[in-house]
């Protein structure tokens, strides 16, 4: 097996216009691939931390240039003459030298642009296709069914400025699938901005393609929903991301200020009213008590899925098996930093029996990976943004090329 010649990263943009990392690999061979990072605006303060610069003056601090600097110098010196097929090995490595607990030395950016680029070669020197060389690597449980898209076709929260608390609110098709699903979505997006037209409001889109025009209140974008739904096979889904409106004890969803138990029974009734299939942080990320109780109550017919709770962390993600406070992770590579951990929690989720959804981040590149990923692990679903904007579409097209002629 070809060794690792050389490592070297530099500075990108990415969907939003901020910096971020592209790492590629050499081999002895000359075979090389790059991969690129995501990057998070709701990020939960349990992951991993990306290494920015901090220079207000340049790129008001969000540069990434040390970043490269430690692939470049560090981490190529530690991995040349490694065989690039030696994952776990490499993942180590890194975990190891960089010595931290959140991997805020060498940046979890510099870390996981490192690891992708390391799986990508591999495959490409076995001549497998991206997601057969990650099921190698996988080998746990996984749902055979073609993954369910998850359209995130309003963007408001911190994806949107100036719009309503919740962040994403969510279609998701019920077709057998995966292309007959995109296409629903496709259309029910297309019809979405008609609808939005005709109520005079704004088509422009916020940071996940979604639309991101100005509502008096939650519930009135997911009635919209409803009405552009109309008897198409399509359920409802909300990522509330309840940290970015939790302050001191209390919760602020609306122009109401609500205690915990008051807001338990506020989403406890919205879950109920939209008979939501899917229902990602409606709680702030260290409240585990309240969660126990929320899944407790509707985890029966939704899916309570943790995000900023769990953060792709196999700690966190155990404590939520043990204690029953969610049924599902949203899985995010760059919360935890480097792929073997990561598929050690799809592993762990799986055995609990939790959904997994396989997420982008809202500051994406067009790297598809996680396309690849999503289908190794068979997860449940896909967390892709909206049917639109480049950096989205990538992974989406990904999956049809991956379903329709296994490439
Ligand atoms: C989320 C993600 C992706 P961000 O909260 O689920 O949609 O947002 O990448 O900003 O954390
Ligand atoms: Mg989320």
């Amino acid at each position: 097996m070809p060794i690792i010649k050389k490592i070297t990263a530099r500075q990108i943009l990415d969907s939003r216009g901020i910096p971020t990392l592209e790492t590629t690999i050499i081999l002895d061979n000359n075979l090389h691939s790059s991969s690129s990072v995501p990057s998070g605006a709701s990020t939960g303060a349990h992951e991993a931390v990306e290494l920015r610069d901090g220079d207000k003056n340049y790129f008001f601090g969000k540069s990434v240039l040390k970043a490269a600097a430690k692939v470049n110098n560090n981490i190529n010196s530690l991995l040349q003459g490694i065989d690039v097929s030696q994952q776990k090995k490499i993942d180590t490595l890194l975990i190891e030298a960089d010595g931290s607990a959140d991997k805020s030395n060498f940046g979890a950016n510099a870390i996981l642009s490192v690891s992708l680029s390391c799986a990508r070669l591999a495959s490409r020197n076995n001549n497998l296709p991206l997601y057969q060389y990650l099921r190698q690597l996988y080998s746990g449980k996984f749902n055979s069914q073609e993954v369910r898209p998850i359209f995130n076709v309003i963007n408001a929260g911190l994806h949107a400025s100036g719009s309503v608390s919740f962040q994403e609110f969510f279609l998701i098709p019920k077709n057998k699938n995966f292309a007959d699903s995109l296409q629903t979505g496709c259309q029910l997006y297309q019809q979405l901005k008609k609808e939005l037209l005709v109520l005079g409001k704004n088509t422009s889109v916020g940071d996940e393609g979604g639309f991101a025009p100005r509502f008096e209140n939650n519930d009135q974008v997911i009635d919209l929903l409803i009405k552009v739904i109309g008897d198409a096979d399509v359920t409802l889904g909300l990522d509330v991301a309840a940290n970015t409106f939790y302050k001191k004890g209390f919760y602020l969803p609306e122009d109401i200020r609500l205690s915990s138990d008051n807001y338990l029974d506020f989403i406890f009734r919205l879950s109920h009213k939209y008979n939501l299939e899917i229902l990602e942080d409606p709680l702030a990320e260290d409240s585990w008590a309240d969660w126990v109780n929320i899944t407790a109550r509707i985890g029966n017919k939704t899916k309570i899925i943790g995000d900023d709770l769990l953060v792709t962390n196999p700690h966190r993600l155990k404590k939520a098996i043990d204690i029953k406070a969610a049924n599902g992770i949203l899985v995010k590579l760059n919360q935890i930093g480097t792929l073997s951990e990561t598929l050690e929690v799809v592993r762990m989720a799986r055995d609990a029996k939790f959904t997994v959804i396989i997420s982008h981040r809202s500051g994406e590149t067009t790297d598809d990976f996680i396309a690849d990923l999503a289908v190794a692990v068979g997860a449940d679903y896909v967390k892709f943004g909206a049917p639109a904007r480049g950096e989205r579409v990538a992974k989406y097209n990904r999956l049809l090329a991956i379903y329709q002629n296994n490439l």
